[in-house]
């Protein structure tokens, strides 16, 4: 690999945080300093000479998702591993992430890590790793406007809207619902994850006649679902009966709204819930019944990146599109058969062990 003689520049020139436990891992094992600048003049960053340095510019921490997303880097990316691993949370700024990026770009790292924020704006940065030698797995959200990074890990967006689209399609039929009227709470605008989950879902709903009442951006976060719903229950009272909610957390904020408005939701209430993700507390309000269906999004790519790296280390060749199994999940009153684009999909009943393995 293409190394540059540039000092590292660590924690000091950070504009955005370090998690704890992350951010200091480069100097633990043999070298005590961690703020240091030093110049090296062969191809190992870390400290010692087989630790593979990573840079991982992560989106932030707004849902349980990206918790698990997080966890599942450290856990790989671990010291004990062989890692050296520089994590910034970069908070939903597109800003700060670029900064990131360009920090990794002068400590001189292995390989660069970018979950990105938003789909756009990425190839003058991804030009400069390019330049440096540095190879980029992208995970997760996907980059649209440029090609130059090595591998993306992560799930097909738009197979998840298609999904929840095409179960509520069958539910629907199976419950003798004939109008769908429905309001979406999206996630963080820009992001591949809102766009692809967005555009699956409506090109169902176009199909099948239904009524889109409003779709607002309520950020993946449990805050932003709540207050759109708020407003949605003001606005929408008694004209609709399916809300879509783009990530789990957004789901428990729109149930406290329901809640605090009277309205009823789930397997047995008036509104029809939706929501996507499927973590550990996104599946314990769908065996509460309270979560109607929940498509799930996997968060584990950490491992995927590892056979990226070790590949990559043995100087071979790597995919440059990985898709993760995903599974989509409900009881079994709310399970049914449908298909997306004429191939058959299975459900999965959720039971205690099936929310004990999840994430
Ligand atoms: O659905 C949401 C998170 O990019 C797929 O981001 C990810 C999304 C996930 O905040 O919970």
């Amino acid at each position: 690999m293409k190394k540059k003689l540039l000092g590292i520049f660590l924690a000091a020139t950070m504009a955005v945080g370090m998690l704890a436990g992350c951010g200091g891992a480069a100097s633990d094992s043999s070298d005590s300093s961690d703020t240091a600048s030093t110049t090296e003049d062969s191809g190992d960053s870390g400290a010692s000479g087989d630790t593979i340095s990573i840079g991982f510019a992560q989106v932030g921490h707004e849902s349980d998702w990206r918790t698990a997303s997080t966890k599942s880097c450290q856990d790989v990316f671990s010291e004990a591993n062989g890692y050296d691993l520089s994590f910034v949370d970069c908070d939903n700024d597109s800003a700060a992430q670029l900064e990131a990026v360009r920090s990794f770009i002068e400590q001189d790292v292995d390989y660069i890590i970018i979950d990105p924020i938003v789909s756009t704006g990425w190839d003058t940065v991804l030009t400069e790793c390019e330049d440096a030698g540095i190879p980029v797995i992208v995970i997760d959200r996907t980059i649209e406007d440029s090609d130059k990074y090595t591998a993306w890990v992560g799930s097909n967006f738009k197979t998840e809207g298609l999904a929840a689209g095409e179960w509520l399609k069958a539910y629907a039929e199976s419950k003798g619902i004939s109008e769908i009227n429905y309001l979406t709470i999206a996630g963080s605008t820009g992001a591949s994850a809102q766009i692809g989950r967005s555009e699956g879902f409506d090109e169902i709903a176009e199909a099948n006649g239904w009524n889109k009442l409003d779709e607002q951006d309520g950020d993946f976060t449990e805050d932003g679902g709540q207050s759109i719903m708020e407003s949605y229950c003001k606005s929408y009272e008694g004209k609709f009966n399916v809300v879509v909610c783009q990530n789990d957390n957004e789901a428990f904020g729109a149930m406290t709204a329901m809640d605090n408005a009277g309205i009823t939701y789930g397997l047995d209430g008036d509104v029809i819930l939706i929501s996507f993700d499927a973590c550990t507390a996104g599946l314990e309000q769908v065996k509460a019944r309270k979560i109607t269906a929940d498509f799930e999004c996997n968060p584990l790519a950490a491992p995927f990146v590892e056979e990226v790296i070790k590949k990559l280390e043995a100087g071979e060749s790597v995919e440059k599109e990985i898709f993760m199994e995903e599974h989509w999940y409900a009881l079994t009153d709310a399970i049914v058969d449908f298909s997306i684009d004429g191939e058959a999909q299975t459900m999965t009943e959720v039971t205690d062990d099936v929310i004990d393995a999840q994430y």
